[in-house]
Formats: structure tokens, C-alpha cells, sequence
């Protein structure tokens, strides 16, 4: 019983060492709904349809911000295989159930939307223009990163679809931003996961203006950032990508 829990214990250490974390399921309203796990299905034929876009077979970072990959993670390229998109309502939120989230891969959680602009998302890589605008994002908030209060949610993010935007497909970019390396240049990590929804009601809003790549530099302040420098400065931490867009409840 003690080397079972010892064994335990030491794969559990592995997978918060090695796998940082992924997305294999949302939750909207009271239904679950499967996300990408990359322990699954990059193994099954044909490739499920799955509302989060596939990755290749890894769940590791971009530390590159110029990188397509930093659209939607490793392998942007790969649209998937055919078209799928969970509904939401706007107003209502989308709870992204990370399957483990490393304590001390410490920093703010940001979220994005864009709207395809073709009739499902499913073609749509959203790596070139400007189709993003920021909708929440948490940092520093009484002490704690954002990342670590995921971890410590039972690896839960809520992310509030904005009551105002016009209704239709949507890319919802959902990011975590590991700083524990950020104070040299390319030392941030950064894990976005992107989730196609469709969003109904809503108002008339059809915000944009950032691009991935394009809005990140690596020499942003809160991308080169000395996460280890005290309290008074990780208050005055000013996550990348600007405000949230005004407006949007
Ligand atoms: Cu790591």
C-alpha cells in the first residue's frame, strides 16, 4: 500500500513536471463537452471531431510570440477535420477544464474571441489580420497568479462569453502565460487552447483589432517580465494584448 502510493505519487509528480496540461473537456451550462486529449485522440482514426482544436502530440509551449503556433498552439496549421462548434449564449460562460494545471508555472490566464469569418470555424486558422479582441484576463489579484488559482480551482478556468457581440461562429482563444522563465527574452511559455463556438443572442458588437502573431512582442513588459522581483512589482504587472475590449456587457 505504501509503494502504491509512493508510485502514485511519483507519476503524479511526472505529469506536473512534464505535461503542463491540456484541455479534454469544456463545460457549458450543466453539459460536458469533450475537448482535445491528446492521450486520445491524436491516436484515433478517423481524427474525432472535437470542439477544441486538435494540437500535435504534445502539450508543450510557444515561447516563440511570431509563431503561427501562438494562434491556437503547436501545429495552428492543422485545421481540423470537419466542421463542429459547441453553443453558447452570450452572457453565459464556458468553463475550461484543464486535466492539471503546474503550481509555480506561475502568471495570467488571458482570453481572446474572433469571429469567423466564414460559415463555420472550422476553416478558419486565425493567423493572419487583425479578427481578435481581448474578453478577460486575470493576473495578479490579492497575491496570487491567475494560474495558480486555475490550479488550485480543480484545474477550472470560467470564461464569460461577452453579452454584446453579434451572434455567429466564434474562436475563443483561451490562454495561459507561464513567467517563471519570463525574465530572459523568449523565456515566457505560453499555452493558448482554442475552443469554436456559436454564439446566439448577443447584441451588435463585432469588435477585432489584434493579430496572433502579430499583437505579442517578446520584449512587451508583461512577456519579458521578472516574475521573482516582490510583491510591489508583480501588482504593477500589465498582462500583454491591452485592455479588454470596452464594451462588451
Ligand atoms: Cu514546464
Amino acid at each position: 500500500m505504501l509503494l502504491s502510493s509512493l508510485v502514485v505519487a511519483a507519476a503524479t509528480l511526472v505529469v506536473g513536471v512534464h505535461a503542463h496540461g491540456y484541455v479534454p473537456q469544456i463545460k457549458i451550462g450543466n453539459q460536458y463537452i469533450p475537448g482535445w486529449d491528446i492521450t486520445k485522440d491524436p491516436y484515433t482514426t478517423p481524427q474525432p471531431l472535437r470542439v477544441v482544436r486538435g494540437t500535435k502530440l504534445d502539450s508543450g509551449f510557444i515561447s516563440d510570440v511570431t509563431s503561427t503556433d501562438i494562434t491556437c498552439s503547436i501545429g495552428n496549421q492543422k485545421l481540423p477535420p470537419g466542421p463542429i462548434s459547441a453553443t453558447v449564449a452570450a452572457g453565459a460562460t464556458v468553463q475550461m477544464l484543464w486535466n492539471t494545471w503546474p503550481l509555480g508555472h506561475f502568471g495570467p490566464v488571458l482570453n481572446y474571441m474572433a469571429k469567423c469569418p466564414t460559415s463555420d470555424c472550422s476553416t478558419f486558422k486565425g493567423d493572419t489580420g487583425t479578427p481578435w479582441f481581448k474578453i478577460q484576463q486575470d493576473s495578479f489579484v490579492n497575491g496570487v497568479w491567475a494560474s495558480d488559482t486555475l490550479a488550485k480551482s480543480n484545474f477550472t478556468y470560467t470564461v464569460k462569453i461577452p453579452s454584446k457581440i453579434a451572434a455567429g461562429n466564434y474562436l475563443l482563444r483561451h490562454e495561459n502565460l507561464a513567467l517563471h522563465g519570463a525574465s530572459n527574452v523568449g523565456g515566457a511559455q505560453f499555452y493558448p487552447v482554442c475552443v469554436q463556438l456559436t454564439v446566439t443572442g448577443g447584441g451588435s458588437l463585432n469588435p477585432s483589432g489584434l493579430g496572433f502573431p502579430g499583437t505579442y512582442k517578446a520584449t512587451d513588459p508583461g512577456i519579458l517580465f521578472n516574475v521573482y522581483q516582490g510583491d510591489a512589482v508583480n501588482q504593477a504587472y500589465v498582462p500583454p494584448g491591452g485592455a479588454v475590449y470596452p464594451g462588451l456587457n
